[in-house]
Formats: C-alpha cells, structure tokens, sequence
C-alpha cells in the first residue's frame, strides 16, 4: 500500500478518511511501524511546517492533530513498545490552577507524531504530581503548559521541586503557553521555550541531539 496517501489525508485532516486508510494498510499486512514511521509520522512532520510557514491555520492544524490522535488509538495497540518513544519519553501538562488545555494537547500531539511516547498527566497538575510523574516515566522532557499569568510561577516552582528531589539533570524541561516568554524561561531555568507547539518539536531535537 502507498503511505503517502496516508500522509496527504491527514494534512488535509480529513479523519474518517485517514482511519478507514489506516485500518486497510494494517489488515494488507503493512507493518504498523511503517504506517507510523512511513505515513502518519512525514504527514505530522509537514503539518508542522506548513503551520511554521504560515501555509496552514490553527483550525486546520487542530483538524490533522484530531485526525493524527484517532489514527493513533487505532494503531497504537498493534504497535510494539519500542515502535513509539524512538525520540524518546516526554511527560506534559498543565500547571496547578489553570485549567486550559487546548494547546497543551496540540503539543502532546506534535511531539507524539514525532515519535515521543507521550504521557499527558492534565490539566491543573500540582508541582507534586508533576515531580512524581518524572520520578514515575523517567522521560527525557518534561513539558508544561500555562496560559494564565497567576499560574506561570508553577513552572519555576516545579524545576525547583526537581532540584530538591535530585532529578532536575535527568530531564529537559520546556514550557509552553501563551503569556511564557524566552525571558521567562531563561528566569526560571528552563532548557527551552517554543511560542508554538510545531517549533517546539523542532528545538527539542536540536537541543536533545547537541546534548547526546
Ligand atoms: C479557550 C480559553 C479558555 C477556556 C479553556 C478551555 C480549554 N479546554 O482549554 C476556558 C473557558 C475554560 C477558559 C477559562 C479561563 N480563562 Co481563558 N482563554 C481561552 C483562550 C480564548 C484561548 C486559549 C487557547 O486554547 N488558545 C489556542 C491554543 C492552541 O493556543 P495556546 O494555548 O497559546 O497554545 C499554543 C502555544 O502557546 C504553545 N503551547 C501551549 N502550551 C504549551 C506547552 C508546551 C510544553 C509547549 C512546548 C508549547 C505550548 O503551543 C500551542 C500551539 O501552538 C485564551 C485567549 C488567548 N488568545 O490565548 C483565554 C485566556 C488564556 N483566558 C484567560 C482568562 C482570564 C481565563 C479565566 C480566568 C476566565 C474567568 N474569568 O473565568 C478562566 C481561568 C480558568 C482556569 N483556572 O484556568 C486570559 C488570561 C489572561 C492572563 N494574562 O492571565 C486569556 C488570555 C483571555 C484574555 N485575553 O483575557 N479560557
């Protein structure tokens, strides 16, 4: 089967269409690693791009995001464990007190298309749940999300919480959210700041591969 037609119809978002392509390349015997790696993978990679450039919007990048995750609870169960979490493990949220989760979820998701296997512990996570989710997945990334200017001091409150527990070496931590800045990130002592989820996916592997 071609994988790219896999690719074209989840950029064009169109998610009954992708999952009714996703179920006939698994039951012709593709390998549902290729039909990640091949297909759904390059067509979130494009999104991401596309978005970057400016040649796609936000609800058409939710759309292929939407489409992506449905794909993905179909294929996820055929896959074997190594299949996802190639790039490696990424635990997110969103910090205690603030309960937006929209752009939270749209990150999980550019960073799952890209390969991370993907813990996504919620909104309104306390600073403890947060640490306890790291010390639980040993990821390599930590992601969280703040959209209100009263909670963004959660994010340096949790980084400090790592320190304490004597795991904030093991984990890049990045943060996200509409009203976090560069300086913000810096100020806190942060690995990484990305304004959107598309170059976030992007920085994180420049970051992770200048570190290994
Ligand atoms: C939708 C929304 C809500 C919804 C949330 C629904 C949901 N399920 O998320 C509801 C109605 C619940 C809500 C509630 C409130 N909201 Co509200 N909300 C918004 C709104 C309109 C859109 C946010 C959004 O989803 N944007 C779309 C997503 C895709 O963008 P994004 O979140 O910025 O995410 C992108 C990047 O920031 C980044 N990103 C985000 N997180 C992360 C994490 C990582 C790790 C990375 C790498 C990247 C990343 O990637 C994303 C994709 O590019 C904003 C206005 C705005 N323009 O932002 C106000 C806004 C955030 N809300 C605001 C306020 C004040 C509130 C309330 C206090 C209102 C009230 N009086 O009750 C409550 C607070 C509730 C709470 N305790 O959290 C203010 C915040 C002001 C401030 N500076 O603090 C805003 C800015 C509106 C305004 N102009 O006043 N809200």
């Amino acid at each position: 089967m071609d994988l790219s037609k896999i690719s074209e119809t989840l950029i064009s978002g169109k998610s009954d269409e992708l999952k009714k392509l996703v179920e006939e390349a698994v039951n012709s015997d593709a390998n549902p690693s290729d039909i990640l790696n091949k297909g759904l993978l390059p067509g979130m990679d494009a999104v991401g791009q596309k978005w970057k450039a400016g040649d796609m919007f936000m609800p058409e990048v939710l759309r292929s995001a939407k489409a992506m995750s449905n794909a993905m609870d179909y294929l996820r169960p055929k896959l074997k464990d190594d299949d996802l979490g190639n790039a490696g493990t990424m635990v997110i949220g969103t910090v205690a007190g603030d309960l937006h989760d929209i752009g939270k979820d749209l990150a999980a998701m550019m960073f799952e298309g890209a390969g991370y296997k993907v813990i996504n512990i919620g909104i309104d996570q306390s600073n403890e749940n947060f640490v306890n989710a790291v010390k639980e997945h040993k990821p390599n990334l930590l992601g969280m999300s703040a959209l209100l200017t009263t909670t963004m001091p959660r994010m340096g409150e949790v980084i400090n919480s790592l320190k304490e527990a004597g795991i904030r070496d093991q984990v890049a931590v990045i943060i996200g959210g509409a009203p976090v800045t560069e300086e913000f990130a810096t100020e806190i002592g942060a690995d990484l700041y990305a304004p959107n989820a598309g170059t976030a996916v992007e920085i994180t592997k420049e970051y992770l591969q200048k570190k290994s």
